[in-house]
């Protein structure tokens, strides 16, 4: 959240009209640093979004044994930052609040707070057992609230896209991660002479 802020901070300072989107979860949000960020984004009107990912659990632990309140949009009401819960299953939604959120920052009032409100399938990492819920929870989740079922059938019923289209670019993403995990495990390192690419002494 402090390096979102500087982001913004040195777009605001080139005056550059860039808007800088800064995520972190629902536990992330608990610490100190976030409210020390808050304070210097809405004192300096800085264009930065802070994006908190409510997916509800925190490593193990659920959102109301962690989270002194529900709604974690409100917490930059001391700051003056404006902020809004967002239904992060659904894609509109979070287009439409993303936008609004853009078109704040821009204008030059300062920073803005989405809280999305949304759903983590799996464990926070690969060493969590996940018994802190119920399979029946994640399934029910799944089938009822899956941002990306829920766009296909949309686009389906609206007669917008078919089946194969669908499918279609199913596989152009499964290809797009194919090739970026590639990369990512096959590319070799980085010369040294790199080291200073993008930074200015
Ligand atoms: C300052 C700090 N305190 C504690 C931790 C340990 N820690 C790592 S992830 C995490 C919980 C994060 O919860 P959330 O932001 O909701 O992310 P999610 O588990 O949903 O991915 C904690 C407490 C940490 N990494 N840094
Ligand atoms: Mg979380």
């Amino acid at each position: 959240m402090p390096l979102g802020a500087g982001l913004a901070f040195a777009d605001r300072y080139k005056d550059n009209g860039r808007v800088t989107f800064t995520y972190f979860g629902d536990g992330a949000a608990n610490q100190g640093q976030v409210y020390e960020a808050f304070n210097m984004a809405a004192l300096w009107k800085l264009p930065v979004i802070f994006v908190i990912e409510n997916n509800q659990y925190a490593m193990g632990t659920a959102q109301k044994r962690s989270t002194s309140t529900e709604e974690i949009h409100k917490r930059g009401e001391a700051f003056g930052i404006p902020g809004e819960l967002v239904d992060g299953m659904n894609v509109l939604a979070v287009k439409e609040a993303g936008e609004k959120a853009v078109a704040h920052c821009r204008a030059g009032n300062g920073p803005y707070i989405l809280e999305v409100k949304t759903y983590r399938y799996r464990g926070h990492s690969m060493s969590d057992p996940a018994k802190y819920r119920s399979k029946d929870e994640v399934q029910k989740m799944r089938a009822e609230h899956d941002p990306i079922e829920q766009v296909k059938m949309r686009l389906i019923e609206a007669k917008q896209a078919t089946e194969d289209d669908l499918k279609a670019v199913d596989k152009e993403i499964r290809d797009i991660v194919a090739k970026a995990a590639d990369f990512a495990q096959n590319d070799p390192l980085l010369d040294e002479s790199e080291l200073y690419t993008d930074i200015t002494l």
